[in-house]
């Protein structure tokens, strides 16, 4: 299917999904949302797909924000269903059954660092940039910014970027664990890559497991998210991937972990 705002590729099991509106810095606006949420309908009707990577098109920009020339003009109820479709594709990308890798190649800034958070985690080149700079508009974060970046990086931290709307470079944004990892920019991507295809050797299965255990049990009371894990833990010893990941290891071969349920 071909999209106005991003573009929706696969390479082998690997879907990728590029903002492109690089004249806007591809900031997002309603039909931003609206092709995002199709082209995840296609990965999710495609079981062949082990991991997903979200970067943006143009080379200066991840995502530099919601669109500020489209949320200027909302009535207070438009920007009520925008802020919602934000929040619920932020819901549905930690939903997702496959991990999900921000590959964050420029300005992420207010809902860029918003939508790359809702990844699983974050790859950024050298000359990325992170904040949530609201606070300069007289607004604070609306897509999930204060809830997510605390959790990331501690309340103090979070309260101090929010509040400053400070922008950061990719390595203070690795140094306060919002970045797993920082590369040149001629690298970022053949490293993301690299790593997709190490999480698409995995068992389908138990990367969804890990990213269910560690997305919800991260805002449970510990027994409770100690029992979801049990919970994972037993369905996965229980799926194909399971007892071919341990038969492989008894007979001493590669694991070919196929992802079926059954
Ligand atoms: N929105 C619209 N257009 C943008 C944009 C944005 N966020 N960011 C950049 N652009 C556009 C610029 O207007 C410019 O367009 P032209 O003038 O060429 O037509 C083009 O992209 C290139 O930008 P610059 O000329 O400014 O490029 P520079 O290299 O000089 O500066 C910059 C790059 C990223 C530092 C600068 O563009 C900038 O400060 N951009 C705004 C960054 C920002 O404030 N982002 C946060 C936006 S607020 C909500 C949910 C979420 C949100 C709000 C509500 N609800 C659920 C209700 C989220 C809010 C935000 O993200």
């Amino acid at each position: 299917m071909a999209y106005e705002n991003i573009i929706y590729e696969t390479e082998g099991n690997i879907g990728i999904i590029r903002f492109n509106r690089p004249k806007a810095l591809n900031a997002i606006n309603s039909d931003v949302v609206r092709d995002v949420q199709k082209a995840l309908d296609e990965v999710e009707a495609d079981s062949s797909l082990r991991v997903l990577i979200l970067t943006g098109e143009g080379g200066k920009a991840f995502v530099a924000g919601a669109d500020i020339s489209l949320m200027v003009n909302l009535t207070p109820l438009q920007l009520r269903e925008f802020s919602s479709s934000l929040h619920e594709l932020g819901f549905r990308m930690e939903g997702l059954s496959i991990p999900i890798i921000a590959c964050v190649n420029g300005f992420a800034l207010g809902g860029g660092t918003e939508i790359a958070m809702a990844c699983d985690f974050i790859y950024a080149s050298e000359d990325a940039k992170f904040g949530q700079p609201e606070i300069n508009l007289g607004i604070i974060p609306g897509a999930g910014g204060t809830q997510r970046l605390p959790r990331l990086v501690g309340k103090g931290m979070a309260k101090e970027l929010c509040m400053t709307g400070a922008i950061i470079s990719a390595r203070e944004a690795k140094e306060i664990g919002l970045v797993n990892k920082v590369f040149p920019a001629d690298k970022l991507w053949e490293e993301t890559l690299k790593t997709a295809n190490v999480l698409a050797s995995k068992g389908r299965f138990s990367l969804m497991a890990v990213k269910r255990c560690i997305d919800r049990g991260f805002n449970l009371d510990l027994r409770a998210a100690c029992g979801l894990e049990t919970d994972q833990f037993a369905l996965c010893m229980a799926s194909p991937d399971g007892r071919e990941g341990m038969s492989a290891f008894l007979e001493k071969r590669k694991p070919d972990f196929k992802g079926g349920l059954s």
